[in-house]
């Protein structure tokens, strides 16, 4: 048949990362690589019961609500065990954040391995009962010299991370990752339960045509975000942005990293200190999109270097495309500056 003969020379998650990681010398010893596996069989296992959800009713309330006050679906509860066990289990984990849990999880020295990883489970999983894309978001700290794992291991700088990532699950399962040297992007090949290379270097173009806020909390943006919106919307020369807007964190993250342009969820005057989280939202995509050559700010501030306070706290967000961010901080420097 015409049929092009199977690949014999598959680059998969675990081969890519091991290249990696042993190109850094001695100093790898593959512990961050058997992590990823871990996080790897948890994406699996999650877009399994995505995809299954519809059929065994996973979809709809757990009857619970999680720390964030929000009621809990199932897929939600599901998602955060299967991080909790498999992670801990790895054998290669000191702290754990979930999204989904009010107090970070400390791994008893039994289990206990030298990486911190914070995660949302399920993000947009409010989406889950309409098909939407959603995701799972991580992000990974190697714990402090000489710390035996703590709390202060995790209120660290996104700076500080040492790998982040995310899984879309969508018509396929996506695994996006960067281990600090560029962003790659992997598929799931279902039949050989593998993650393979299908995006190698991902990097977001400078400028994009798109920008991704959502424009029903217009009444309350602060002048700099009302100020750039109109910018593009009524351009004073050459054609406005498209607006593009999922409501899903990872779905609209992931199409401005792969189309640029960018994508905000800002502070207004409804949510003070915006909606997203830091540690397991704002920092693995802001480090991605900075690893993508994009940039990612408050408004006034670059989000990796922010020192967080708790662990659940909140931080408004910009990030893609390099000039497209830079527009935006240049509107709230002229509010600084009164002009
Ligand atoms: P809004 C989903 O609940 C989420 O946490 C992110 O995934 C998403 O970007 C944001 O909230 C959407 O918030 O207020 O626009 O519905």
């Amino acid at each position: 048949s015409g049929e092009e003969p199977p690949s014999t020379d598959i680059i998969t998650l675990t081969r890519h990362v091991l290249n990696d990681q042993f190109s850094l010398g001695a100093a790898a010893t593959g512990d961050l690589t058997l992590l990823l596996t871990a996080i790897q069989t948890t994406s699996k296992f999650i877009a399994t019961n995505v995809r299954k959800a519809r059929l065994i009713n996973l979809v709809g309330l757990a009857g619970e609500t999680n720390v964030q006050g929000e009621e809990q679906k199932k897929l939600d509860v599901l998602s955060n065990d299967i991080m909790i066990n498999s992670l801990r289990a790895s054998g290669k984990t000191a702290v754990l954040v979930s999204e989904e849990l009010e107090k970070a999880v400390i791994i008893e020295d039994r289990y206990k391995g030298n990486y911190c990883v914070v995660f949302d489970p399920l993000d947009g999983s409010s989406n889950i009962d309409a098909g939407v894309n959603i995701g799972t978001i991580f992000g990974i700290y190697r714990i402090r010299p000489g710390s035996q794992g703590t709390i202060e291991d995790v209120l660290r700088p996104g700076s500080e991370m040492v790998a982040a990532g995310y899984t879309m699950y969508g018509s396929s399962a996506n695994l996006v990752l960067t281990t600090g040297h560029g962003v790659n992007g992997y598929t799931l090949d279902a039949s050989l339960g593998e993650f393979i290379l299908t995006h190698p270097d991902i990097k977001i173009p400078p400028r994009g045509k798109i920008y991704s806020f959502n424009e029903g909390n217009s009444m309350f943006f602060h002048p700099p975000v009302v100020s750039y919106l109109n910018s593009i919307k009524y351009p004073a020369s050459g054609k406005p942005y498209s607006a593009r807007y999922i409501g899903s964190m990872v779905a609209d993250v992931h199409r401005t990293l792969l189309y640029g342009g960018i994508f905000g969820y800002p502070d207004d005057k409804k949510a003070k200190t915006g909606k997203l989280r830091l540690l397991y939202e704002a920092f693995p995509m802001a480090f991605l999109t900075e690893q993508a050559g994009g940039l990612a700010t408050t408004g006034t501030k670059r989000i990796l270097d922010i020192v967080p306070k708790s662990i659940h706290e909140r931080c408004p967000v910009f990030l893609g495309s390099r000039d497209d961010v830079q527009d935006v901080m240049k509107f709230y420097k002229e509010t600084a500056n009164g002009e």
